[in-house]
């Protein structure tokens, strides 16, 4: 069994384009509503880098919910199973009616996290089959308990870990390769990160600590010089990727897609 989906080869990747509904997606920033017209070709642009690398992809039809785009929080994908998530907040939950029947395509087994429990996919990092659970707004400690318990009947393990000033554990922090991560700087004291050769962007390059591999390639976001020359210098491939639409409503590159 090979344990390490965030640096592996992925063969599948789930996304959804954003609906008419995007523009009201939840935020907590002040950049402005996206345009819905530039996200459609800013998600159609990444949809094309991911097929690049080898990636087949699913498209799932843009739906009513605001910020259904970000299918990454609905489910945590592993080798072994599938898991629906619960959503941190009241107006995303159902978005995970539409993801489950769509996972039973690719998993045979698949799980649900439960009431009182709640859980983003945006906080959990697997690292070598061990699975970081970022407890923030969105995941409370019943869901990051429900996802170990899970895990463990899979031979898989997890823990709990406490982060600052992101939406999630995913939006400081990016896998590059097994002993490689990209952080923001507000990530670069969490002990779990200490074995691992560091990047750390500035503390104005945060939002590109949310980069993401696929099959060996970075993708990035555009307009962040010194993270992209950062990679590149420490050898890896590039590729540049507009999310300005998405930004404005705190999604970042690893959001839009499940990917397995
Ligand atoms: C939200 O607040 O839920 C969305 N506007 C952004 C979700 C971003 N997802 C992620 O980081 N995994």
């Amino acid at each position: 069994m090979t344990l390490n989906s965030e640096t592996s080869t992925f063969h599948q990747a789930i996304v959804r384009p954003p609906g008419v509904a995007f523009a009201s997606a939840l935020t907590s920033i002040d950049r402005g509503r996206p345009d819905l017209r530039a996200a459609i070709e800013q998600h159609d642009a990444y949809v094309r880098a991911v097929e690049r690398c080898g990636v087949s992809i699913r498209i799932l039809e843009p739906d009513e919910h605001p910020d259904s785009t970000f299918v990454e929080d609905v489910a945590i994908c592993t080798p072994e199973c599938a898991i629906v998530t619960r959503p941190g907040v009241e107006s995303r939950q159902e978005e995970v009616e539409s993801i489950r029947a769509v996972l039973a395509d690719y998993f045979d087994e698949t799980h649900e996290i439960a009431a009182p429990g709640t859980l983003d996919g945006g906080d959990v990092l697997e690292v070598n089959g061990h699975f970081l659970i970022g407890l923030s707004a969105r995941t409370n400690e019943s869901g990051a308990n429900q996802l170990i318990r899970l895990l463990n009947n899979y031979g898989m393990t997890g823990e709990k870990v406490s982060f600052p000033a992101f939406l999630h554990l995913k939006s400081g922090v990016c896998l590059l390769d097994e002993d490689t991560v990209l952080l923001a700087n507000q990530f670069s004291d969490l002990e779990q990160f200490e074995r691992f050769k560091r990047i750390v962007t500035k503390e104005e390059d945060g939002y590109a600590a949310n980069s993401i591999r696929v099959n060996g390639t970075i993708f990035t976001p555009a307009g962040f010089p010194r993270v992209s020359t950062g990679l590149c210098n420490a050898g890896f491939d590039v590729i540049e990727l507009e999310m300005s639409e998405f930004q404005k409503v705190d999604g970042g590159l690893s959001c839009l897609s499940l990917r397995f």
